[in-house]
């Protein structure tokens, strides 16, 4: 029986493996020492000057201290990753809650409590290394668990479904989204020529263009986005009989996203925002978490489905086969350092382990052979699995052999099998039942290079998927689709995407045209060129709620909310909203002129965290306005803080204004006595006895995240 750990988890009978394996790893570290030497050892004399010919001579070639520092320099860079160049990555554990021992013999899902350590690298797509974090786009989830059978890599998306539905096509996908090739611009963008030239000629990636131009492609924070698995892949049990799975991370503070404009004036502002969100959270002890759920489906009621499971352009929508929550992943831990942990961690999905086996998805097949490879490259020999953040729990041994960078030292003079000289293991032609153990599908056909039939539908769930946002979100998705067009310079490229939205929706198609200079969608047009393909499937849905981000959820912990202060300021009821916003696991940062102190009209002297240009309003949450006719005064007189309450308000976030502080929004007029009520606009006065009803007020709109459906087309920001 496992024994009980303090907080109440189990420790499995492998003993606790995230203690093992941050000794592993901290075997591996080093802290910074005060006497400095060359990597032989020897101590420095001195580190500010080269070894020279005379005062004022020439360096001697001699300097090999100098040479070496150099040299070493010379090299720090490595190649940085082709795709997901970008990325934040944290160490934590997968704590199983549902052993699944009848689907799968893989071993860290047997044993409900136990813990597996893992390394989980969140990143964005297309944008090299030193990219803003808050551009429009897939975000990558890629977790790494260090399980005592060998290592598992379940390398997924924040979005379920791909761009294209065969490995083929990944490098054309890669080389029209990426900047173009003759001036290497736009960055991290997709809202270029190439990339709309290639997808609107790939009716395939359709569904996926819808995910992309949705609010998943601009998260509020890694800690509240969704990840998938994306590919179905399957689960083998000890009696070798297989199931169809689905992998999903639901996230404990809910799925979030951030206004378009709000995610664009942050990438200027701090494009670090995602990555230092990650970090503060964990080092403030607010550990991330996600729950695992699988979507388990058999053979019979995949054939069921409507669609072909082997297609990554297709989800199963959890209203069909419902989500079943497995365990939870928390990360706890930041990493040591960026470089060897971050950047030299080597995710590979064809990392899996007994119990776990690919389908024939043919975009899955392409990567099981690609991210080996890439690493070679990229981490610059074939031993990167020696690099201490790509290390197993377990240990490996086999006759693979020297190459750069070989850390083991392999003893004995036996490098190959069978052999008697060493001991004499042997591995018979036919293999035995010990260790990982492929499925053994049938298969009987021809070798065709041609696509699946079953493949052709590329509408149906795109229209799925917008039939199942709220007004707002497609209002959102329209507005991305109409951003992102309106950069492309070649007309007839326009005019083809339109064409192909029609297969969408009409109504969307029409919407996105409005201000692209083309004319009517023109869905036959679509329909006769090459790539598209008649059959449409009937959708199992007309609309998934689980597609949409409406219903979010997840509280307020975490949430950031502004306190804009203005010199007089009255502090009643101010207090009480403060406590009980922290109370409920928020933190609030007074924002100011600026730093130092302001004065509340009782003359106490209120400390000022930010002022309103060092920390813009793109950076809260939510905003608070105290009460006092003073305060208003002065807070009007500034352009800056009248610009941060109104962005604020644009952007559709929870304000909560108190007394005369309603005035900074009257010059949009709003809030009036008589005007209509504000979704998530939260006005009170200093009156005592509302004071609590305020504060719930307003937290209840914190939880609500996003109020998108308020009217702010006429608000300048
Ligand atoms: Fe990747 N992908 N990918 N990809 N991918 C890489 O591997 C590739 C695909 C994903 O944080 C590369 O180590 C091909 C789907 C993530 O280190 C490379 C195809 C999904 C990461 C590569 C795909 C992903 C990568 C670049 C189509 C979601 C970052 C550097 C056949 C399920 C992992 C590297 C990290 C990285 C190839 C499609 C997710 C080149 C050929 C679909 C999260 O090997």
């Amino acid at each position: 029986m496992p024994s009980l750990r303090p907080d109440g988890s189990r420790k499995s009978k492998n003993g606790d493996a995230v203690a093992t394996r941050t000794r592993q790893l901290e075997a591996f570290t080093q802290a910074p020492e005060n006497l400095l030497t060359t990597n032989q050892g020897v101590a420095l004399p001195d580190n500010h000057n080269s070894l020279k010919a005379g005062l004022r001579g020439p360096s001697l070639l001699e300097d090999f201290i100098l040479r070496e520092k150099l040299t070493h320099f010379d090299h720090e860079r490595i190649p940085e990753r082709v795709v997901h160049a970008r990325g934040a990555a944290a160490h934590g554990y997968f704590e199983l809650a549902k052993p699944l021992v009848e689907y799968t013999r893989a071993d860290f899902l047997q044993e409900v409590g136990s813990r597996t350590p893992v390394f989980v690298r969140f990143s964005t797509v297309v944008g090299s290394r030193g990219s803003a974090d808050t551009v429009r786009d897939v975000r990558g989830f890629a977790v790494k668990f260090y399980t005592r059978e060998g290592n598992y890599d379940l390398v997924g998306n924040n979005i379920p479904v791909f761009f294209i539905q065969d490995a083929m096509k990944f490098p054309d996908l890669v080389h029209a989204i990426k900047p173009e090739p003759h001036h290497d611009m736009p960055q991290a963008s997709a809202a270029h020529d190439t990339f709309w030239d290639f997808v609107s000629l790939m009716p395939e990636s359709t569904h996926m263009l819808m995910w992309v131009m949705s609010d998943r492609a601009i998260p509020r924070s890694y800690r509240m986005m969704e990840g998938f698995g994306v590919h179905t892949f399957r689960f083998i049990n000890a009696r070798g009989a297989s199931h169809f799975v689905k992998f999903h991370w639901k996230p404990k503070l809910g799925k979030h996203a951030l206004a378009w404009d709000e995610a664009q004036k942050i990438a200027g502002k701090d494009p670090d925002f995602h990555r230092r969100d990650l970090w503060e959270a964990i080092e403030r002890g607010d550990f991330p978490e996600w729950e695992l759920g699988l979507q388990i489906i058999s053979e019979e009621k995949a054939d069921k489905l409507g669609f072909d499971l082997l297609d990554a352009t297709k989800l199963v929508p959890e209203e069909v086969v419902p989500v079943t929550v497995v365990g939870r992943l928390v990360l706890n831990r930041n990493p040591d350092n960026f470089f060897a942990e971050t950047e030299q961690v080597a995710f590979h999905p064809g990392h899996v382990v007994p119990g776990i086996d690919f389908t024939n998805d043919p975009l899955l097949q392409g990567r099981l052979f690609s991210y080996t490879d890439t690493q070679l490259s990229r981490l610059g020999g074939p031993n990167f699995h020696e690099l201490p953040i790509n290390r197993g729990v377990c240990p490996f041994h086999n006759f693979q052999r020297d190459g750069m960078h070989r850390m083991l030292i392999n003893k004995g003079r036996v490098a190959y099998e069978p052999n008697s000289l060493a001991n004499g293991s042997e591995y018979r032609v036919d293999g035995g039942e010990q260790g990982f153990q492929s499925l053994a599908e049938a298969m009987e056909s021809p070798k065709i290079r041609r696509r699946s039939p079953s493949f052709d539908d590329h509408f149906s769930q795109a229209t799925l998927f917008w039939n199942s946002q709220s007004q707002a979100e497609k209002e959102h998705i329209i507005a991305a689709f109409q951003f992102e067009l309106s950069r492309v310079e070649t007309p007839a490229i326009r005019q083809r995407m339109v064409d192909t939205l029609a297969h969408v929706d009409v109504r969307l198609a029409r919407k996105v045209a409005e201000p692209l200079g083309v004319g009517p969608p023109d869905a036959k047009a679509a329909a006769g060129r090459a790539g598209f393909r008649e059959p449409r499937g009937k959708a199992p849905l007309e609309s998934a709620p689980s597609l949409s981000m409406e219903a979010a959820g997840g509280g307020i912990q975490t949430r950031k909310i502004a306190v804009v202060l203005g010199a007089g300021a009255e502090l009643g009821a101010y207090k009480v909203i403060q406590q009980a916003l922290l109370d409920a696991g928020a933190t609030t940062k007074v924002v100011a002129a600026h730093l130092g102190f302001v004065a509340s009209s009782s003359g106490q002297q209120v400390p000022v965290d930010h002022t309103f240009l060092n920390m813009p309003s793109v950076m809260f949450d939510a905003v608070l306005v105290p009460g006092g006719a003073a305060a208003a005064q002065a807070l009007l007189q500034d352009g800056e803080a009248v610009h941060f309450v109104l962005e604020a308000y644009k952007h559709c976030k929870p304000l909560c204004m108190i007394g005369e502080s309603i005035e900074l929004l009257r010059s949009v007029g709003v809030g009036m006595p008589e005007g209509p009520a504000v979704p998530g606009l939260v006005i009170g006065s200093n009156e005592p006895t509302t004071r609590l009803q305020l504060a719930q007020d307003f937290i209840a709109a914190i939880a609500r995240h996003r109020h998108w459906t308020r009217s702010v087309e006429k608000v300048p920001a």
